[in-house]
């Protein structure tokens, strides 16, 4: 990449490419385990760190590092961390930060699995965890205790689309020098840089928009600083959370049209949700987009745009979230998100049906919720689909 300050997209197509001997204009994928060494000596200087040679893809390898660059440099942080999944990133994160007798503070609706995992496995390694509602930054100053060692969130969060104020909670975080990790599935870099508000760590499901297809599993950490970086890495090594040569390919393909895929889900999702805010038996709809969300406002502050993630209530509650999945046709009911076609899912019976009915309730997670994300179809045909299966509610 000879020219400097390109824009989003042009970053998109060509961040991070790497020189290859033969000229491709695509990157080869090195699917490889393992490198050789020119001689012992040379083998014992990649080890000291003294050549940057690749030495074993666990550790590194440029297939993956050349994705690392690219949604480093659309983040604009320090670097990538490349994971088999989220769920890897996620846990990457906290088990640099967190440890035997360490608390962190986590916004009270997240992905199902990554308030999961602290109420069900951290427990046992004497980790605590309290969850707030984070659309209130003052629920986080409340919950911090002397031993918080991470502040993490979701904004807009998985099902609720609730908005957080990066900038409140990072102001506050600063007093008590605590970090503080933004996972940025839902909006990705195209709509949302938590680094540029201050934020310490970025994480994705590049499972999502990142790349888009809904072909792969994947994860990234961006650092906005190369001492957290350098506390990350060697976890997510040690871990074996490490990502494999032919995922980074695909992702890194899907990556290129990022934006554009963006821009046409989100003008159907606006449409979409006007759609359905006026429908008789939705009690009401989540958007961004729409000056009905509380925090309408706060996102277009803080987002380039409302994205093309909403849920909506059934007035009919769970049986009718589930007659409604019954009989979608264009909409695959699918768990996931963020790819080119239109997914729906019922978060009540199936992403956080293992959540307790308290933590549902506390979380904003009605027994009517469906959660929606709009696709790169036609609207006409998105809106069609939904009026069909909304009849048969
Ligand atoms: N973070 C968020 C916000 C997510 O939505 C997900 C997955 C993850 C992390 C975990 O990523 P993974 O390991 O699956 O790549 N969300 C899903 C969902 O809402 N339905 O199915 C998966």
């Amino acid at each position: 990449m000879k020219q400097k300050n390109l824009g989003f997209n042009s970053k998109a197509v060509h961040a991070g490419t790497m020189d290859d001997v033969r000229n491709s204009a695509i990157s080869p994928i090195y699917q490889t385990s393992t490198f050789r060494f020119d001689s012992a000596d040379h083998g014992a200087k990649c080890f000291a760190g003294e050549d940057t040679g690749y030495i074993y893809t666990r550790l590194g390898n440029p297939t993956i590092k050349e994705l690392e660059d690219a949604v480093a440099i659309l983040e604009n942080g320090y670097g990538g961390i490349a994971v088999s999944s989220g769920m890897a990133a996620v846990n990457t994160v906290y088990m640099t930060y967190l440890g035997q007798g360490k608390h962190v503070v986590a916004h009270n609706s997240l992905y199902g699995p990554s308030r999961g995992v602290l109420e069900t496995i951290y427990p046992r390694f004497g980790i605590t965890a309290s969850f707030v509602d984070a659309t209130d930054p003052q629920n986080v100053a409340d919950a911090i205790q002397p031993d918080t060692a991470l502040i993490y969130l979701e904004t807009p969060a998985n099902p609720t689309i609730g908005i957080t104020d990066l900038e409140a909670v990072v102001r506050i975080a600063r007093q008590h020098q605590i970090p503080v990790c933004v996972d940025n599935t839902f909006c990705s870099p195209y709509l949302q840089k938590p680094l540029e508000l201050g934020v310490d760590i970025v994480l994705h499901s590049m499972t999502k928009f990142i790349n888009g297809h809904a072909d792969i599993v994947a994860g990234m950490i961006v650092t906005k600083t190369k001492e957290e970086y350098q506390k990350l890495r060697p976890v997510m090594v040690n871990m074996g959370f490490n990502m494999d040569p032919h995922q980074a390919w695909l992702t890194r393909r899907g990556l290129k049209t990022l934006g554009i895929r963006i821009e046409k889900a989100q003008e159907n999702a606006i449409q979409v949700a006007q759609y359905l805010e006026q429908h008789p038996k939705v009690e009401w709809v989540l958007y961004p987009g729409l000056s009905s969300h509380p925090q309408y406002e706060l996102g277009k502050r803080q987002m380039k745009g409302p994205g093309s993630m909403l849920s909506f209530s059934l007035k009919g509650g769970f049986e009718a979230g589930k007659r409604m999945m019954d009989h979608v046709q264009l909409a695959l009911l699918a768990v996931s998100l963020g790819g080119i076609e239109t997914l729906i899912q019922h978060p009540a019976s199936m992403t956080h049906s293992k959540l307790s009915k308290e933590a549902k309730e506390t979380a904003g997670i009605t027994e009517g919720l469906v959660r929606l994300s709009v696709g790169i179809e036609e609207v006409e045909d998105i809106i069609k689909d939904l009026e069909q299966a909304l009849l048969k509610v």
